[in-house]
């Protein structure tokens, strides 16, 4: 039966491709499968809902710049793959997103897959272009596609080459993908042409990616790349072009960030000069080497902190929503109390008033007119229990209501949006159901065996973090803090 059940398909199915990735993060789903199942039970979580849904598996770099700067290139470089078509024409209109499969081959998929697909970080991406530009949503395979390719290095990462930002027609949509990509992004490297340093082209993106970044508080994910600097080597000075390029960043705001000048050894114009040509190589290796290291580092932290996130999201669970459904649970009772109290008390004064008044109290003893004769009917007596009882169980119940919203709001009024409103008004619903007496002081769903679920995801999360050292702190000997960037400033 749970065989047809989409959640646990969709959750089945990042595990076979973290399989053939990183097996530790197979563990790690398990754990977030558990913390789900907790989160269910407290009311959280509906059945839809699932923590593997809103963690970023894989890590995204992207690579955005001027068109034809040569991104394609040095991603099949990168992959060593031919995987995207290169060249001085406009060759690519589409954004790529490149992800790891084992299979022989390359697949490639519309945009439609990543639309749809929660796995991947263009999910919904067809609302973020509707936003910017109504109904282009619909369009969205001229926008995206997806290629599937075995190269290793695409291991626990996934790439998104970019077209160049020349195209003006479907540009605010390109615009609004670019910016979501940016914002999803782990690393983005911006490539610029060291052919045309001045050109529209390179303005057009130094004004959208070097202007729009340097407020961003992680303005250090950018890499700025002058790429094809071989083709500066028969000029008479080559560093102009590095200074000049320099100088237009720094123009544009920007003061610090990483910078790097390569080419392509393989497309790049062979340089005759030796002593010129070994400098540039040197430069060149230098610098790859360093934007190689930082998307290592992407790779590896990305990992790490998907681990943070378990133990984290264990945390709030314990440590802010189990107190707010306590807190939530508190209000509401002393509420009820207080609502009834006064309800019931107040009808009892009013009837005590009404009957003294009428004078049907002859001494300590009520005589109503007609109630000798219901109780005299056998089955007056019951039908008059029956309807007080159903009249005060109503009562009850409507203060319950009133009573739940009214701690609700206060509860959610000392909240951020941000934390889920939604989630903890499922739960304070769950908890303040009908047949739930106001005096149980244990949440719904925290038993004892949550409470081990969730002692043992904690423990879990430290166990995996020793796997993953095992992992990437062995073969290649390299730690990230060892292939951290080198601190290398713009500025000049
Ligand atoms: N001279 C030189 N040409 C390059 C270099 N990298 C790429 N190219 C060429 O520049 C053209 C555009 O490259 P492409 O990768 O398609 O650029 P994209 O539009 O940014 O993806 C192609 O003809 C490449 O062969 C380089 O480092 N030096
Ligand atoms: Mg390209």
């Amino acid at each position: 039966m749970s065989e047809s059940n989409p959640i646990e398909n969709r959750i089945k199915s990042l595990e076979q491709h973290l399989e053939t990735e990183n097996p530790v993060l197979v563990d790690v789903v398990r754990s977030f499968k558990a913390l789900d199942l907790v989160s269910r039970q407290m009311g959280f979580f509906s059945k839809e809902q699932s923590h593997t849904f809103s963690v970023p598996w894989w890590p995204l770099i992207s690579v955005l710049g001027v068109y034809s700067s040569g991104k394609s290139t040095f991603i099949n470089r990168h992959l060593d793959y031919k995987l995207q078509d290169t060249g001085n024409q406009a060759v690519d209109n589409k954004f790529t997103v490149i992800c790891f499969s084992d299979e022989d081959r390359v697949r490639q998929l519309p945009g439609l897959a990543l639309d749809a697909d929660p796995r991947f970080p263009l999910y919904r991406i067809t609302e973020a272009i509707d936003e910017a530009t109504p109904g282009e949503g619909r369009r969205i395979d001229a926008y995206l596609q997806l290629k599937t390719c075995p190269s290793e290095k695409l291991r626990g990462n996934i790439i998104i080459d970019s077209p160049g930002f020349d195209a003006d027609a479907q540009r605010t949509a390109t615009l609004r993908i670019t910016n979501h990509i940016i914002d999803l992004s782990d690393l983005v490297l911006v490539f610029f042409d060291a052919r045309h340093p001045e050109s529209g082209s390179m303005s057009d993106t130094l004004e959208t990616l070097v202007k729009g970044t340097i407020h961003r508080d992680d303005s250090s994910k950018f890499l700025y790349i002058l790429n094809q600097i071989d083709m500066t080597a028969r000029e008479d000075n080559p560093e102009q072009v590095f200074a000049a390029w320099q100088r237009a960043l720094a123009q544009k705001g920007m003061t610090a960030g990483q910078c790097y000048t390569i080419y392509d050894t393989e497309v790049g114009m062979p340089i005759e000069d030796e002593g010129l040509r070994e400098r540039f190589l040197r430069k060149r290796n230098e610098d790859v080497a360093g934007i190689q290291a930082r998307i290592e580092e992407v790779r590896v932290t990305r990992a790490y902190r998907i681990l943070g996130m378990l133990g984290q999201r264990a945390g709030v669970l314990e440590k802010e929503a189990l107190p707010r459904v306590q807190a939530f649970l508190e209000s509401w009772r002393r509420r009820v109390c207080w609502l009834d109290g006064i309800f019931f008390g107040l009808s009892l004064a009013c009837f005590l008033g009404v009957t003294l008044w009428a004078g049907y109290w002859k001494g300590f003893s009520l005589q109503l007119p007609y109630l000798s004769t219901i109780m005299a009917n056998p089955w007056g007596k019951w039908s008059l229990a029956a309807f007080l009882a159903a009249w005060v169980v109503y009562v009850h119940l409507r203060i319950r209501g009133f009573a739940g919203k009214q701690a609700m709001q206060k509860i959610l009024g000392g909240m951020d949006e941000k934390e889920g409103h939604e989630n903890y008004i499922r739960a304070f619903t769950k908890n303040t159901r009908w047949w739930r007496s106001i005096f149980r002081r244990k949440p719904s769903g925290w038993g004892r065996r949550n409470m081990a679920r969730l002692a043992k995801v904690t423990a879990d999360a430290n166990g995996y973090v020793q796997k993953l050292n095992d992992v990437y702190a062995n073969p290649a000997g390299k730690t990230p803090e060892e292939t951290a960037p080198m601190e290398d400033s713009c500025s000049t």
